[in-house]
């Protein structure tokens, strides 16, 4: 049994716990919240080690470990993962909700490296390298995240933090800082995560950073059906986003309604919807689009053409207008 603490992370730890704080560096104390954590936190359920370790998942995700710890043989889930989990490869989805495969296909670089043994898994890659690089196992959008949020760029051009996405998982998340995840081209599964508002974009845009609002948009939706889903707090579904081709006189954006083309083979499937706290954005206006409900979901369809363009998981009443953009040709339902 080879332990391994390649994830604990020192701050986070000392953050989380003040009286370990506290004995850090006293003459009863410890020389670091690692070494705590080594001889004692791991026994004692303190599972806050680490931004990038989640024991609600982890138990949740492993059935046999949350029975190991129920009778006994481990007093929390963190100790399992110290001493086997890690080398086990469960690192999978212990990390933040969402993250995963995601990380593979993302970076075929480092699906090559695990495929080879250089790293055990995709984890063990972003903890002893990939989050030093500004590298995120999630569908976060690094980009928009640092041109809303001017401090948060200029932390991490001061080293304080090593990303955007770093810095959202220790503060933002808390700080009510919107966060936006946002896909590919290709079918995706996308899940926001945090207590801050989040926009789930399931295709692939680049924000423009003279305009935070306005996109260019690099697939449409068209051949996608990409499943959002949304976190327990505020979620804005964007399935028609403006961009940045204006018209002349700069007055009218070019609104781009996303998922349509090929009928009932490209829509957004969208889970955790709650009704008067979510959105979904579209483009045009709410007469251009008929809402039917269908085996407990809602279907949302272009009028004219008949075209899914999102299913609604668990929606079975019609929502309803709740704000409009129209400088960008858009307008949100609730
Ligand atoms: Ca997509
Ligand atoms: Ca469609």
């Amino acid at each position: 049994m080879a332990l391994r603490f390649d994830f604990f992370d020192e701050a986070y730890y000392l953050s989380s716990y003040p009286d370990i704080n506290a004995g850090v560096n006293t003459s009863q104390g410890f020389l670091s919240g690692l070494q705590h954590f080594e001889r004692y936190g791991r026994f004692e359920g303190r599972v806050l080690a680490s931004p990038y370790y989640n024991e609600d998942l982890y138990l949740t995700k492993y059935p046999d470990v949350a029975a190991a710890v129920q009778s006994g043989v481990f007093t929390s889930g963190i100790q399992h993962f110290t001493e086997f989990g890690y080398d086990e490869r469960r690192s999978a989805d212990v990390a933040i909700p969402g993250s995963g495969d995601v990380y593979l296909r993302k970076y075929p670089d480092v699906a090559a490296a695990v495929g080879v043994g250089t790293y055990k898994s995709w984890y063990d890659h972003f903890i002893k390298a990939g989050r030093f690089e500004g590298r995120s196992p999630t569908y976060f959008n690094e980009q928009d995240y640092i041109i809303l949020n001017p401090d948060v760029a200029e932390a991490v051009r001061n080293g304080s933090f090593t990303s955007g996405f770093d810095h959202y998982v220790r503060f933002g998340q808390r700080e009510n800082r919107l966060a936006f995840f946002s896909g590919t081209g290709g079918s995706d599964v996308i899940t926001s995560f945090g207590e801050s508002p989040t926009q789930l974009t399931g295709v692939d845009y680049e924000t423009l950073a003279s305009s935070p609002f306005d996109y260019r948009i690099r697939s449409n939706g068209r051949g996608e059906i990409d499943t959002l889903i949304g976190s327990e707090v505020r979620d804005d579904f964007l399935l028609g986003l403006s961009t940045d081709e204006v018209d002349i006189f700069q007055m009218n954006s070019n609104p781009i309604q996303l998922y349509v083309g090929g009928r009932a083979a490209d829509y957004a499937f969208i889970r955790n919807f709650a009704k008067g706290v979510d959105t979904i954005q579209l483009v045009g206006s709410i007469e251009n689009y008929a809402q039917e409900a269908a085996n407990g979901n809602l279907s949302i369809f272009t009028r004219t053409d008949r075209d899914l363009v999102a299913v609604v998981e668990g929606i079975t009443t019609p929502l309803s207008l709740e704000s409009a953009y129209p400088e960008g040709g858009t307008f949100q339902i609730s």
